[in-house]
């Protein structure tokens, strides 16, 4: 006998509805305030919800488990042992979510034997495999070169050869898994001045990005992500969205540059550099995450809620001007090293969700006019208006209708879910530092 859909969710659907029906008529009253609130300003509350239920996040493998900083890891109980396991924790964020139904896998961290497999162990979990990242900022055990001087820019070109095929083999297991995109961030830098030479580095980072372009599939696309420093403390290669755009703009229509919030300077205006990329329709998409100080993966919109809508801000805009080439991805990329990851994952997805949902309320005609009458106080106005409405009826109300929970964390508390994983999955060691 075949197990049906039902079956395979981690989650008990008897338990989402008895606390979807417990909060459905404060929902509906909420709602239809908020609805009468936007007709108010000319705004149709149910065109609104529509555009937001079309929204996706994805989540990356590695988040599901616990994080840890450059001293210590702390694991928590029940922890994913395996992809297996991660895929059933992202199964768990999508069944109660319903805005996260994308997985990143990383490699070789999530490698199997037979992908196809893998494929319809996602699908049974109402899982798609959304774009595959190559890690060659750490050494693979027992590997015969080492990447800690660089990988795709190594000096030696032995290395950078083992880099590119790392690489290839990506795309391959991507084919496999329905993906369409691979990530390429390298650690690639140098810790002291005089290290490396910058130009050559660059150099070498073009030929082996080319061969990594030359084997994408027709209708894949490859997107670079540039970082500031870390683990290179002086520079890295990739460093900034010029370097990004300028590699892209090298190898092709398919390259495009991803824009990490954690991977700028504090004070850099992340909005501003993701205007100019839509402007050369070369924005891949994000990794969304929150940061103080530097990339400190910390859950999205927990520090500044308002320059992640002022980033959505401009997807919005862009996507009303019908930028050519616009068509970003969404990704969550943070690290968890205090929190359930299952309960952050769940939260982020819900907060960039409702940052988008903020966004398409903002009155571009009356923006447009404000900018062009040079009205900076109506218009900057005009932009809060928009982020100080409380969205939650609407991306609740999308959850209820997608099958999800009005209040996810309320329902994965009571689910128990973490205390049976506890008495299934082993506890990990917590030697060891690490980022990711
Ligand atoms: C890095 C990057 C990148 C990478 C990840 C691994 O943001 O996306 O895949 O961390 O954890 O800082
Ligand atoms: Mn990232
Ligand atoms: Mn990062």
């Amino acid at each position: 006998m075949t197990t049906s859909f039902i079956e395979t969710q981690p989650i008990a659907a008897g338990l989402i509805e008895a606390e979807n029906t417990r909060r459905a008529g404060v929902l509906e009253r909420e709602y239809d305030l908020l609805g009468e609130k936007l007709a108010r300003g000319g705004i149709d509350i149910e065109a609104v919800k529509r555009e937001v239920s079309k929204f996706t996040v994805a989540v990356p493998s590695w988040g599901v488990g616990t994080g840890g900083t450059r001293f210590a890891r702390f694991p928590g109980p029940g922890e994913p042992r395996d992809v297996h396991d991660k895929l059933q924790d992202c199964g768990v964020i999508q069944q109660l979510v319903r805005c996260t139904s994308g997985v990143s896998l990383h490699f070789p961290w999530d490698w199997v034997d037979d992908f196809a497999a893998l494929r319809d162990e996602g699908a049974q979990l109402g899982l798609h495999f959304d774009a595959v990242n190559s890690n060659t900022f750490q050494d693979r055990p027992g590997a015969a070169l080492s990447y800690k001087f660089g990988s795709l820019t190594h000096t030696d070109p032995t290395t950078r050869a083992a880099a590119i095929e790392h690489n290839l083999a990506c795309i391959e297991a991507g084919k496999q898994l329905g993906s369409q995109a691979i990530t390429v961030w390298i650690g690639d830098g140098s810790s002291f001045p005089g290290q490396q030479h910058f130009r050559r580095s660059f150099e070498r980072y073009l030929q082996s990005a080319r061969r990594i372009y030359d084997a994408l599939p027709a209708d894949w696309r490859m997107y670079i992500e540039h970082k500031l420093f870390e683990p290179a403390f002086y520079s890295t290669v990739i460093q900034d969205w010029g370097s990004s755009l300028l590699a892209a703009q090298t190898l092709g229509p398919k390259a495009l540059c991803l824009v990490d919030l954690g991977h700028h300077a504090p004070t850099v205006n992340i909005e501003l550099i993701v205007a100019r990329l839509i402007g050369c329709g070369k924005l891949a998409g994000f990794h969304f995450n929150d940061s103080k100080y530097g990339d400190d993966d910390l859950d999205s919109g927990s520090i500044q809620p308002y320059r992640l809508f002022l980033v959505f801000n401009e997807l919005v805009d862009a996507a009303r001007d019908r930028a050519a080439g616009f068509d970003p991805a969404y990704m969550l990329d943070q690290s968890h090293n205090v929190t359930d990851p299952i309960e952050s994952l769940m939260l982020s997805g819900a907060t960039v969700q409702r940052s988008y949902a903020q966004a398409l309320l903002v009155d571009r005609a009356a923006l447009d006019a404000y900018q062009d009458a040079n009205d900076a106080l109506m218009a900057t106005q005009t932009l809060k208006a928009a982020f100080e409405t409380d969205v939650s009826p609407i991306v609740q109300r999308v959850r209820l209708e997608a099958g999800g929970a009005i209040d996810p964390l309320a329902v994965y508390r009571a689910s128990g879910y973490r205390r049976r994983m506890a008495e299934i999955r082993p506890k990990s060691s917590g030697l060891g530092g690490g980022i990711v």
